[in-house]
């Protein structure tokens, strides 16, 4: 038995359930953000706003739905409720909801229009609930509040379909005077599992976790294997001995041989086209370009990370002109760049492999076939040697995550006559990874896994 064994062991053992697999093949999604603040101008209503100021005359989920596709998005998660409060569905425990609005005449839902529309347009839909909620008067007194919450979460959980995904939103403003609430999160989890046991459980549950940002800032090593335990850091945590979302080295070696248990737990990074996560006319000049848009795209979903881009319907109910027409060309940008894959008709071959997989079997994006070399045995180089010269900048590596996530340093270089140039230097690799570099005229690349925590297992390769 070699060194390291047990590590191994402990490492091959934490891979992806079902559900959170699905979410990461589901790669790129949207949220959106509308409550009261969108009528009120704020980021944070503060639970005293009148149901009166709820009314997005035009409100289209169809029109959303329409942009999110022409990005290339695959699903929707609506702010059911935010921090205050107000319900986008007609709640029968709160008159705080659009039942009390003139939304509709008082007979709309929000909820039910959007997961409509995604149903029709052959998306998936999520919820967003703020556990945080400053208008219930409950809030802050245990049981109770927890009753309320999972009555209202019942709702959601049975009147719309199936849900991909319930998304907890941690923050709480409520400061050292302010109402505390221990929510039973144990409860809220058996609550979701019972009714839609298919959807993730995101950022305060245990499925997904938050990237640590909001600004879309990416981690050059991004890893799905953390240690267990991880958790938002809370008012008064001593950021010594916490490990949270926010650590730029999560899921490193030194952290994870610290670690009594590691859990498969992948990154999500959550940012708005706007500056706000809800909708401000002031910021109509502020919507991330085609530019920026594409980047963030690229280095989360090619970064080991899903990307849940918040876009916020206005005060009309509808995505507004420019944030549709940046993600039309958002999706035309992706479609051009990956419309054909170069190594299509390449010939794969490899330094080493176990005997049956071999690295042909990178060629096809397949779930079913994995190139992998012999236990113990953690570097190799793999070569995709093309029909003819061609033009490449971007090589696209995805580890077979049944196998769990193991590439820790690799290489990219590509053939320029007799002798070999090196394009690319990155270090992990997980679900997906875009390699990116200045376009290079050539018959052949080569791969260099330089290591990996054990033997690796790759599931496709191509070239763009
Ligand atoms: C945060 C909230 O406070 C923001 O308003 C927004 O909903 C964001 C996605 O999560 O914690």
């Amino acid at each position: 038995m070699y060194e390291g064994y047990e590590r191994d062991k402990r490492l091959v053992a934490c891979v992806p359930s079902e559900r959170q697999l699905r979410l990461q093949q589901m790669e790129f999604y949207a949220f959106a953000h509308i409550t009261v603040n969108t009528f009120t101008d704020q980021e944070w209503g503060d639970g005293t706003e009148a149901e009166a100021v709820f009314n997005p005359k035009k409100l289209d989920a169809d029109q959303w739905v329409a942009a999110i596709k022409s990005a290339g998005m695959t699903g929707l998660i609506v702010t059911a409720k935010h921090h205050d409060g107000f319900c986008l569905w007609p709640s029968a425990y709160t008159e705080h909801s659009v039942k009390n609005s003139p939304f509709r005449g008082g007979k709309g839902d929000v909820v039910k229009e959007a997961a409509e529309a995604c149903r029709r347009g052959g998306i998936r839909f999520g919820v967003y609930l703020s556990p945080w909620d400053r208008n219930c008067p409950l809030y802050g007194q245990g049981k109770p509040y927890d009753d309320y919450f999972c009555a209202q979460m019942t709702e959601l959980l049975t009147n719309y379909g199936d849900l991909f995904c319930v998304w907890f939103d941690g923050a709480c403003g409520e400061g050292p005077n302010g109402k505390k609430q221990v929510y039973d999160w144990q409860r809220y989890y058996a609550v979701v599992r019972q009714y839609q046991p298919e959807a993730c459980i995101s950022i305060c549950g245990p499925d997904v976790r938050w990237c640590g940002n909001e600004a879309g800032v990416t981690r050059q090593s991004e890893w799905s294997v953390v240690p267990e335990g991880l958790r938002l850091a809370a008012d008064g945590d001593d950021p010594a001995t916490v490990l949270s979302e926010t650590d730029p080295e999560l899921g490193s070696r030194e952290l994870l041989e610290r670690a009594p248990a590691l859990m498969w737990k992948p990154a999500e990074t959550d940012v708005s086209i706007r500056p706000g996560w809800f909708w401000h006319k002031k910021e109509n000049r502020q919507v991330k370009t085609v530019k920026e848009l594409t980047d963030l795209y690229l280095r989360t979903v090619g970064g080991n990370s899903t990307l849940l881009l918040n876009i916020p319907p206005d005060a009309d109910g509808l995505f507004s002109p420019t944030d549709v027409q940046r993600l039309a060309l958002l999706g035309d940008t992706i479609r051009a760049v990956f419309a054909e894959n170069l190594a299509k008709d390449a010939v794969f071959t490899a330094s080493a492999d176990d005997g049956v997989h071999t690295a042909e079997n990178l060629r096809e994006d397949s779930c079913d076939s994995y190139f992998k070399t012999n236990d113990g045995d953690n570097t190799v180089t793999v070569s995709v040697k093309m029909p003819e010269m061609r033009k490449l900048h971007i090589l696209t590596l995805k580890e077979d995550l049944r196998f769990s996530q193991r590439i820790e340093r690799f290489a990219v270089e590509y053939r320029c006559g007799k002798g070999w140039k090196r394009i690319y230097e990155g270090t992990t690799v997980g679900y997906k990874k875009y390699c990116r570099f200045r376009p290079v005229t050539t018959d052949e690349i080569r791969i260099l896994i330089l290591d990996s925590r054990v033997c690796p297992v790759l599931s496709h390769a191509a070239v763009y």
